[in-house]
């Protein structure tokens, strides 16, 4: 019985496509799908294995840590420093860059990840994610220094997802697609059930976080108000709002039927420009749904061509179909 294409055989054969590829970023992926997959099991089994609830300590955002965001970082870091295909990791988790031990090989490619995106949902039992994103070192076979992690994210040569949801998915590109793979737990391999998917240019579904409304800037304001104006307003249709709190969670639906997701930036807290990370949210986001047909913006600016200065850096995000982003940008631009 042909069990259909394999992530495995999925990503060889895309590594054909790549002169002189070497195996090591086939490899790279391999160790990630396998980091992806314990994460899946620790996230699955939950209260069963003691992994829920919160720790005492505070992450370098000032978040408190749930168990399972260290545990998830652990897993991330033990799986993928070992086989000599990176030269330094970052994560939401980690205020510094992680150095590869002296006992391992260093490679040419960077990660960085958030290893339990939406975290605050895991004891609610709602989906969350891990974000990430491939970089090449600029000195291969080099530590690597923070600021090799400062690339835009139109540098990035692979950028992905899992969701831990109803069943375990694993979404990425590497600049040729975006593909969409589903965990098949008794053959314990990951296998393509969405070839080439594609965000819907229109919508009717919108994504923030209504609890902020006084704290917007006028453009989105705007937005939003339009929306919910329904039939009556100005768009001349009526729009679902969704908020699942789980940045995967909606990026998942927007590829799947279409959407606009929102954490823009807001005067809730004038030091923060936005909520979500550059790094490891809105750069690899962004580069899955562009690569899916959609658009990603600060509301002045295409996410991807953002300079980075820092390593948690905050940016807004207004990500989704095309022609609502375009919307936006639009009413950012008139402002
Ligand atoms: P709020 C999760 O903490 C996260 O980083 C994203 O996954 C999510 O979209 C957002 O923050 C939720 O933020 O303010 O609604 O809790």
């Amino acid at each position: 019985m042909h069990t259909g294409t394999t992530l495995t055989q999925f990503i060889i054969e895309e590594q054909r496509h790549i002169a002189g590829a070497t195996g090591d970023f086939t490899a790279l992926l391999n160790d990630l799908a396998t980091a992806i997959k314990v994460i899946s099991n620790a996230v699955n089994k939950g209260a069963l294995i003691g992994t829920m609830g919160a720790l005492d300590s505070q992450n370098i955002q000032g978040e408190t840590q749930k168990k399972l965001d260290v545990i998830t970082n652990e897993i991330m870091i033990r799986t993928n420093e070992w086989a000599g295909h990176l030269a330094g990791m970052a994560s939401e988790e980690m205020d510094e860059v992680y150095a590869i031990p002296k006992q391992y090989p260093l490679g040419k490619y960077l990660l960085v990840f958030d290893p339990l995106d939406g975290s605050s949902n895991v004891d609610i039992n709602i989906s969350v994610g891990t974000i990430f994103s491939i970089l090449r070192a600029p000195v291969p076979n080099r530590v690597a220094a923070m600021a090799d992690f400062l690339q835009p994210g139109t540098q990035q040569v692979c950028a992905g997802y899992a969701l831990y949801g109803s069943s375990t998915m694993l979404v990425l590109t590497m600049g040729h697609g975006v593909n969409g793979f589903t965990l098949d737990r008794e053959v314990g391999e990951f296998l393509l059930t969405h070839p080439d998917m594609k965000v819907p240019e229109e919508t009717k579904e919108f994504a923030i976080n209504a609890s902020n409304r006084r704290f917007w800037e006028p453009p989105v304001a705007r937005y939003v108000e339009e929306c919910l104006a329904g039939t009556e307003g100005p768009r001349g249709k009526d729009f679902n709002m969704r908020w699942v709190a789980s940045m995967v969670a909606e990026v998942h639906r927007i590829l799947t039927r279409g959407g606009v997701f929102m954490y823009p930036r807001d005067t809730k807290d004038p030091s923060k420009p936005g909520k979500l990370r550059l790094l490891y949210e809105a750069n690899p986001m962004s580069m899955i749904v562009e690569q899916a047909g959609g658009a990603s913006s600060t509301g002045h600016e295409r996410i991807l061509d953002l300079q980075p200065e820092g390593l948690h850096q905050r940016v807004p995000v207004i990500l989704g179909s095309k022609n609502e982003v375009e919307t936006i940008v639009s009413y950012h631009k008139a402002a």
